[in-house]
């Protein structure tokens, strides 16, 4: 297993009420998205380790998962590791759902309270596989459809060794298949390279104290800056995803998400072709406070006072941070 960066640890108090395994669990699926993941090395090494040099663990807002919806697998195999794991399934009403890129999400956050702010959110997406054309189905039907048959325990087992192994429960694709998903749906073609690796992670930002070389205005800034951090990430030669500006931002505006556009890297398909092709990013969250608590001194405020979920107008946009690395030319 690869080695995990100090800094991206998760530690839980003793009083937390959270399976022994969980923690060990999601330091595994982070190792393999660190050693696979240059760009998060750049984030680290550039922009947090100089501009943070007292921080000694930044923290995880949310890790990301996509699936492909059909039987057996999709949003429901993650939940049936989530569950056992601590997790809770969130409802939003109405649900994540984003028809034009024929995607439906689900998020899960710690049961037990007092890890919620230390365990991250689960984002967790499927594409409506029903919806895509007869050839796309046929290639995911190809690889996926054993789910189907196969007992649901034996489901479990291979989807939590994909998603410990950073695999996908499902042979390499060949190159050809691929390029066909890939021209109706990057996402598509994504999850048939990837399976259950990390998508990505997203460092909250409103855990992180403000930079000392923001300047003399944040100084009683509750929390890091977004705009201050993007522009960091940038100095550091990072490209941004620039879809409806650098910072999303909720209809609220309460919540601030910003991303890395994926790392392109080799991956080896069936038959021993080998190409670049996108792989996983890394993403930067502002949760800003709640109105009824705007009147709290800064050092008394917790996660629980912050914008919590997601926003579908922001997800939107996040989702293309893999698109924008997958169409780049090398
Ligand atoms: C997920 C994109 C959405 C967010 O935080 O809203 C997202 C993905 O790219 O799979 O991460
Ligand atoms: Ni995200």
């Amino acid at each position: 297993v690869p080695a995990l960066p100090r800094e991206l640890h998760i530690t839980l108090p003793q009083e937390c009420r959270v399976p022994a395994t969980t923690v060990p669990v999601l330091h595994q699926v982070l190792a393999h998205y660190a050693a696979r993941t240059p760009r998060l090395g750049v984030v680290l090494d550039k922009v947090t380790r100089p501009g943070w040099p007292g921080v000694e663990a930044l923290g995880h807002d949310h890790f990301a998962f996509r699936t492909f919806g059909v039987p057996g697998l999709g949003i429901a195999s993650l939940e049936r590791v989530l569950l056992p794991l601590g997790y809770s399934r969130v409802h939003d009403d109405p649900p994540l759902a984003f028809p034009a890129k024929k995607l439906a999400a689900a998020w899960f956050s710690a049961t037990d309270p007092a890890a919620r702010a230390l365990l991250p959110r689960v984002f967790v997406s499927e594409i409506q596989v029903e919806k895509l054309s007869p050839r796309a189905q046929d290639i995911i039907r190809r690889a996926a459809g054993w789910a189907a048959a196969a007992p649901a325990e034996e489901v479990l087992v291979q989807v939590t060794s994909a998603l410990l192994t950073g695999t996908a429960p499902w042979p390499a694709p060949r190159l050809a298949d691929y390029e066909l998903l890939m021209a109706e749906s990057e996402y598509a073609a994504w999850v048939l390279a990837h399976g259950y690796s990390l998508n990505h992670t997203a460092l909250a930002l409103h855990r992180l104290p403000p930079a000392a070389s923001a300047g003399a205005a944040s100084a009683s800034a509750a929390s890091a800056d977004i705009r201050h951090f993007n522009a960091q990430l940038q100095a550091a030669g990072l490209d941004l995803n620039p879809e409806g500006g650098l910072v999303k931002v909720s209809p609220d505006a309460l919540l601030l998400q910003s991303a890395v556009v994926a790392d392109r890297l080799p991956f080896d398909f069936g038959c021993g072709a080998r190409r670049d092709i996108a792989a996983a990013y890394v993403e930067f969250v502002q949760r800003l406070r709640l109105p009824q608590y705007a009147g709290l001194p800064a050092d008394q405020v917790r996660e629980e006072h912050l914008r919590e979920g997601f926003e579908v107008g922001n997800a939107d946009r996040i989702f293309e941070s893999t698109t924008l690395a997958a169409g780049a030319k090398t």
